[in-house]
């Protein structure tokens, strides 16, 4: 997809919550009147829109210190270094998502609650190194709904991709090893697990995610090299403690952001590095392959202060 196409795409999807966080913050910054208390109101805004208390009262007081440092009065550049706070906040780092190993193939796991779009982002990126004419094999570790292993297979045609996937109500541990040893026999470049949805205060579901990834590293020492955390942005702050959990079970190393596009509470996105400190690595804005962007902070800053 050309450049263009891609930030236009990334803007739409950012839309509410540039309109509805940003919008306010904007106001805030260009409305002569509220001057007098504008890192108060900044701060309710900010917490309001989901940015999470800690990670608001910490840009403030960067701006705040910043401002001072710099002698910054005037609205706009105000605003500007407001800007160069998040992006410092978001890390102004490309993610790694080559996904790429040399002699073995790249193993990655997917997790997340209920709904969260890990099926969708394990079929994206499927179908996205599939285009680069990557070998790929999916893996329908969801065995609590045949509809999962389904909703996967479609994806697997959609994306060239080959598909490991067991009767439902199968052991998912046994999914996930017989996935890994078909991907190394067949001399796979990735492999993609899928796992089902589960709430992360239910201790038996979190302790079989565990047993997933112990199955993995088994059967391939060093693997998972990707563990991916599906959050769902409409759940803003809720996301995040849930993230907690997940983080605490599994060995999360990077986030994906879904559903941008049906929020305002895209706020959380900036709390995610500060309060979790596992990278963004993908985020949804929309329901089509195109939709699922890689990260890109300064875009990402770009398009909602745009
Ligand atoms: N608008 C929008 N919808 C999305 C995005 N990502 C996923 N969805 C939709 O969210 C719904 C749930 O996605 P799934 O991929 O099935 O979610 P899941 O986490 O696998 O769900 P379970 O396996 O039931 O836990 C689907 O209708 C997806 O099309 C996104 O970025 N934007
Ligand atoms: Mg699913």
């Amino acid at each position: 997809m050309s450049e263009k196409g891609f930030f236009s795409r990334l803007k739409k999807g950012l839309g509410k919550t540039r309109d509805g966080l940003f919008g306010g913050v904007k106001r805030l910054f260009f409305d002569s009147t509220q001057h007098a208390d504008l890192y108060e109101a900044l701060e309710e805004t900010l917490i309001s829109a989901d940015v999470g208390v800690e990670t608001t009262l910490a840009l403030i007081e960067n701006l705040r210190s910043q401002a001072k440092e710099q002698g910054i009065q005037d609205p706009e550049k105000l605003y500007n270094l407001l800007k160069e706070e998040v992006l410092a906040l978001l890390g102004d780092d490309e993610p790694d998502i080559s996904w790429r190993r040399e002699g073995e193939p790249h193993i990655m796991l997917i997790a997340g609650v209920n709904g969260s779009g890990k099926t969708t982002t394990a079929g994206k990126i499927a179908y996205h190194l599939g285009a680069e004419k990557r070998k790929v094999l999916l893996g329908a570790a969801d065995t609590f709904r045949a509809a999962a292993a389904e909703q996967l297979t479609i994806w697997a045609e959609r994306s060239g991709a080959d598909i490991i996937r067991h009767q439902e109500g199968a052991d998912p541990g046994a999914v996930a090893w017989d996935t890994v040893d078909a991907g190394v026999a067949r001399k796979a470049d990735n492999i993609i697990i899928d796992t089902a949805g589960r709430l992360h205060t239910k201790v038996n579901l979190m302790e079989e995610l565990k047993k997933v990834q112990r199955v993995i590293a088994k059967r391939h020492p060093g693997a998972p090299h990707e563990v991916l955390l599906v959050l769902d942005a409409t759940t803003g702050q809720n996301g995040l403690q849930q993230a907690t959990q997940f983080t605490r079970a599994l060995e999360v190393t990077g986030i994906v952001l879904t559903k941008l596009d049906g929020t305002a509470k895209g706020g959380m996105a900036l709390a995610i590095r500060k309060e979790l400190g596992i990278p963004i690595k993908m985020i949804g804005v929309g329901e089509s392959a195109e939709d699922m962007q890689a990260f890109n902070a300064r875009d990402f800053v770009e398009a909602l202060f745009g």
